[in-house]
C-alpha cells in the first residue's frame, strides 16, 4: 500500500512540476513571445534484436520472441516497410477471478533506423487482440507511424477476443481496458526502447480511432505526464452511453420493420436477428442521401458528393421538409411520415426518459447511403450493444431532476457550519482543509427525497 501510495504521489506531483517548470520558463520569456522550440528527436540504431529477450527486465513482463524483419518483410498498402524488430511479450499474467488466465498481450515493432519517438497504437472496439504495431495515424496506412520511423506498440489490452465481452465481468480486466492496461505498457514500452537503443524516447504519442481515441482521451487525463501528443480520431468518448444510445435507436426502428424479417447474427452463424434495415432500407437510404445532398453538398463551396460543412448542413436540412413523402406505399423512392419522425429522432439523438440526452446526436451526412451507418444502427444495436451493456459498460443515466426542492428549514437536517476554506503551507506548498464543522445530531430523516438530508443511517 505505501508503494502504491507512494507512486500515486509521484504521478500527481510530476505534473504539478511540470507545471511550476513551464510557468518559470514563461515568466523568463518576453510576454507574448513564441515559446523556444523543442530540441529535435535525435534517432538511433537498433543494437541487438533477438537478444532482446534476454537482455530487458521489466516487472510483470516476460517477452516472448524477438524476431527481425527485414525490409519489405511487411508490406504496407504496397509498399515495403523498412527493417524493424517485431517483439511480442505479455504483462501482468495472472489468474482472474472468473478463473479465466489473463495476460495484457503487446507486440512493438522496433526500427533498425529509429526517429527517436514512441508512438502507442490504440486499438479499436473491444480491443481483445493484439493487431500489427503498424502505428496507423489516419490518411492511410503508409503515413503510419511504423513506416515513419516510430517504435509502436499494440496491445490486446487485457484479454483476448475469446474472453470478450466476458472481460467485462472480471474487474481487473474490466480496469485494464478501460485504461489500466495503457498505463501499465506505456513505462514498459519505454523501457524496452531503452534497452534496445540505448536511450528513451525523445517524443512519445498515443492515438487511435473509436476506442483508440478512447484510449488516447483517457491517456490525456490519465497520463499526462507520459505522452507529447494525442492523435484522437472518432472516439467514443462515452461508450457506455454510446452503446445504450445505440439500444434506444433499435427501439426505435423496431416498431418499422417488417414483422418476423430477420438477418443472420453477425457472431453466431446459427442464430438470426431482428432485421431492422427493413425499417429503412437501402434504397430508402439513398433516397434521405439525395436529399441531403441536394441542400448541403453545395455549401462547403463544392459540389463534389460529400458534405464538409457539417454544421451549416444540421441547419439547412429537414428530414420532414426535404425528403419526398411518400403518397402511396413504399418504393425506395419517398419516406411515410413515421419513418421520417424516426429517422429525426434518431439522428437528433437518445434521449432519457426525462429529455435529457443519454449520448449526442448525429449530424445528418450522405454516409447514411453506406452499409457501415446501417450496421451500426441496425446489426450492432441488436447483436453488439446489448452485449457490451450487459457484460462491459455500466451506461450511467443521466441524472433525474430534483422533483421537490430541497429542505431549508431544520426539521429534517439542520445545516452546519459552512467548512472552512483550505489553507496552504507556502513552505510544503501543500494545502491542508481543516476539519469540517461538526454536525450537530439530526433527526431521522422523514423527507422523502433522503439524499438531500441528512439521516441517521
Ligand atoms: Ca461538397
Amino acid at each position: 500500500m505505501m508503494k502504491n501510495a507512494q507512486r500515486r504521489t509521484a504521478t500527481l506531483t510530476l505534473p504539478l512540476g511540470l507545471g511550476l517548470g513551464l510557468l518559470m520558463a514563461a515568466c523568463s520569456t518576453t510576454p507574448g513571445a513564441p515559446p523556444a522550440p523543442l530540441a529535435p528527436a535525435v534517432g538511433a540504431s537498433l543494437g541487438q534484436c533477438e537478444a532482446l529477450t534476454n537482455q530487458f527486465r521489466f516487472d510483470q513482463t516476460t517477452l516472448d520472441s524477438a524476431a527481425p524483419v527485414a525490409a519489405g518483410g511487411l508490406m504496407l498498402a504496397g509498399q515495403p516497410v523498412a527493417a524493424h524488430c517485431l517483439v511480442k511479450g505479455q504483462m501482468h499474467k495472472r489468474k482472474g477471478s472468473d478463473g479465466r488466465d489473463y495476460a495484457i498481450a503487446f507486440e512493438m515493432r522496433l526500427p533498425q533506423a529509429w526517429n527517436g519517438r514512441f508512438y502507442h497504437q490504440g486499438n479499436g472496439g473491444l480491443d481483445g487482440a493484439v493487431r500489427p504495431a503498424e502505428g496507423a495515424l489516419g490518411g492511410g496506412p503508409v503515413t503510419g507511424a511504423l513506416a515513419q520511423g516510430f517504435a509502436v506498440i499494440s496491445s490486446d489490452a487485457g484479454h483476448t477476443g475469446a474472453q470478450t465481452a466476458v472481460f467485462g465481468l472480471e474487474p481487473q480486466a474490466r480496469l485494464d481496458y478501460g485504461y489500466q492496461a495503457v498505463a501499465k505498457l506505456t513505462p514498459m514500452a519505454k523501457s524496452l526502447i531503452a534497452t534496445a537503443y540505448g536511450k528513451g524516447p525523445d517524443r512519445s504519442y498515443i492515438g487511435g480511432c473509436s476506442n483508440g481515441g478512447r484510449h488516447a482521451m483517457v491517456a490525456v487525463s490519465r497520463l499526462g505526464d507520459q505522452y507529447d501528443g494525442y492523435l484522437i480520431g472518432a472516439p467514443g468518448y462515452r461508450l457506455p452511453n454510446a452503446a445504450l444510445a445505440q439500444l434506444w435507436g433499435a427501439q426505435r426502428w423496431t416498431p418499422l420493420a417488417t414483422p418476423g424479417a430477420t438477418v443472420k447474427h453477425p457472431l453466431n452463424p446459427n442464430a438470426t436477428i431482428p432485421d431492422l434495415g427493413s425499417a429503412l432500407s437501402a434504397a430508402e437510404r439513398q433516397t434521405v442521401a439525395r436529399a441531403i445532398l441536394n441542400r448541403c453538398d453545395a455549401l462547403d463551396g463544392l459540389n463534389d458528393g460529400m458534405v464538409q460543412a457539417t454544421q451549416a448542413c444540421q441547419a439547412a436540412f429537414d428530414v420532414v421538409r426535404d425528403v419526398p413523402s411518400c403518397s402511396g406505399a413504399r418504393d425506395g423512392s419517398c419516406l411515410t411520415p413515421v419513418q421520417k419522425t424516426t429517422l429525426a429522432q434518431v439522428q437528433a439523438g437518445g434521449k432519457a426518459s426525462n429529455g435529457q440526452a443519454i449520448y449526442s446526436a448525429f449530424p445528418h451526412d450522405a454516409g447514411i447511403a453506406g452499409s457501415n451507418w446501417a450496421t451500426w444502427k441496425f446489426v450492432n444495436s441488436v447483436a453488439l450493444d446489448p452485449l457490451s451493456v450487459g457484460t462491459v459498460f455500466t451506461p450511467r443515466h443521466p441524472p433525474r431532476p430534483r422533483t421537490s426542492p430541497a429542505p431549508t428549514s431544520t426539521s429534517c437536517c439542520p445545516p452546519s457550519r459552512p467548512p472552512a476554506p483550505p489553507t496552504r503551507n507556502r513552505a510544503s506548498r501543500s494545502w491542508a482543509r481543516p476539519a469540517m464543522a461538526t454536525r450537530p445530531t439530526s433527526p431521522p430523516c422523514a423527507h422523502a427525497a433522503r439524499r438531500w438530508c441528512c439521516t441517521t443511517a
